[in-house]
């Protein structure tokens, strides 16, 4: 698109927000700031590099069979960074353990350490880009149905070894970028058919977790991600909402949302403002469930926007993390990485444009027709000319043209493989 028609949308937008009370260009300055965590599974189905990754488990599933996906280290890396490329801002690389630089060699999940992590270590300071961790309980012959709450202490202790080692190795990333590295732990533990001892099991995950979480740690955080159910698990989950809720408020520790964890009409966006009451900070896995934890690719849609307008409500810019969560395998894997990203900062953007003071004001005045018809307002306004400005700014396509240079790298490279 040509740089003046942007600028002059730009300017226009401008006067039409500032009519309201909404400075643009502070809104853009704020968006600038806000770093999403890129998950690495997307560019490869969720596989990883230990060198005899056997199928996906742990009740996920990514389905699709386009081709193209990143088959080794050096694929993924060229993929994160061709997908970044086309992302305005700066953003974080969120990575598995399965995704450690093994080599050959096979190193066993209890045996992990910081230096299967160094190249990327490296590498991340060289792309200038900071890392994000999570332990991986899923796609090993130790999984089952059952990790952390696993009544067998040789596979409960073989789980709180490897989520313990992970903490070093996330540890290790957060001195080497001198910024905290946050370190999700979600566990798939759960059972597909009724169980009896729902208490045992979270007695168990509770104790490892207070295990694990034993060695204080200055440059990593940690958070806990809860499910509804897992395919095969459909029947109970050891580490439910209810249970992390728990946890989190009494450890201080951060609880992670993912959006496709809940029941399918319940608002995540609610849940921001309690939890912040709560616990320190919160994560989040920005995802699109459809009928389920389907991990669709991110899209502008209610539940989105009204994620972000929860954010910037609670004045929490700085204590919600946004990851993102999604595996689409039908699709271009650089595709989606740029869609969902764009579509989160797309609603960010909505969310910090919002004239937040005059709504409270009419609320306060118990103005509920001028409340409805400003937010309904605020819709149609001219959000997409600030967006345009933004990527024009962070010199990334703007608007589809992005789907050229993800077409034109299909073509060059994901399509040789
Ligand atoms: C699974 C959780 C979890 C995973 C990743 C791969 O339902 O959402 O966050 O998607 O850890
Ligand atoms: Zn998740």
């Amino acid at each position: 698109m040509k740089t003046e028609l942007i600028q002059k949308a730009y300017e226009v937008a401008k006067e039409r927000y500032a009519a309201i009370g909404i400075d643009t260009d502070a809104a853009l300055e704020k968006l600038q700031k806000i770093s999403l965590s890129l998950h690495c599974w997307q560019a490869d189905d969720v596989v990883g590099f230990e060198p005899k990754a056997g199928s996906l488990t742990g009740g996920i599933q990514a389905t699709g069979n386009y081709p193209g996906r990143a088959r080794n280290i050096d694929e993924l890396r060229q993929d994160v960074l061709k997908a970044a490329s086309l992302i305005p801002g700066k953003h974080r690389l969120n990575l598995h353990e399965i995704y450690g630089d093994f080599g050959d060699k096979f190193v066993d999940r209890n045996e992990v350490e910081p230096c299967h992590f160094q190249s990327w270590i490296d590498w991340a300071k060289a792309n200038d880009m900071k890392l994000d961790f999570n332990s991986t309980s899923f796609s090993h012959p130790k999984s089952g149905d059952l990790s952390l709450s696993n009544p067998n202490p040789e596979i409960r202790n073989f789980w709180i070894e490897h989520t313990k080692r992970c903490r070093a190795v996330a540890e290790a990333m957060g001195v080497a970028q001198n910024d905290p590295c946050i370190m999700n732990v979600w566990v798939h533990d759960g059972s597909k058919d009724l169980t009896v001892n729902r208490m045992y099991y979270r007695e168990l995950l509770k104790d490892s977790l207070d295990q694990i979480f034993a060695t204080e740690y200055k440059n990593m955080k940690d958070c806990i991600e809860s499910k509804v159910f897992g395919i095969g698990l459909e029947s109970y989950t050891v580490g439910s909402n209810d249970f992390y809720i728990g946890y989190g408020a009494s450890r201080g520790k951060m609880v992670t949302l993912d959006t496709g964890h809940f029941h399918p009409t319940e608002s995540i966006a609610d849940k921001i403002s309690s939890l912040l009451l709560y616990t320190p900070e919160v994560m989040l896995h920005v995802s699109r469930p459809v009928r389920w934890d389907s991990d669709h690719v991110t899209i502008i849609n209610d539940e989105t926007l009204e994620l972000c307008k929860e954010i910037t409500r609670c004045d929490a810019l700085d204590k919600v993390h946004i990851g993102l969560d999604y595996f689409d395998a039908s699709i271009n894997r650089i595709g989606a990485y740029v869609v969902g990203s764009r579509a989160t900062q797309k609603c960010m953007l909505q969310a910090l444009l919002e004239p937040i003071a005059t709504l409270r004001e009419y609320e306060a005045a118990g103005k509920g027709f001028e409340r409805l018809a400003l937010l309904e307002e605020c819709k149609s306004l001219p959000w997409t000319a600030v967006w345009d400005m933004f990527c024009l700014k962070n010199d990334v396509p703007v608007g589809e043209e992005f789907i050229a240079d993800v077409q034109k790298y299909e073509q060059e490279v994901t399509s040789k493989r």
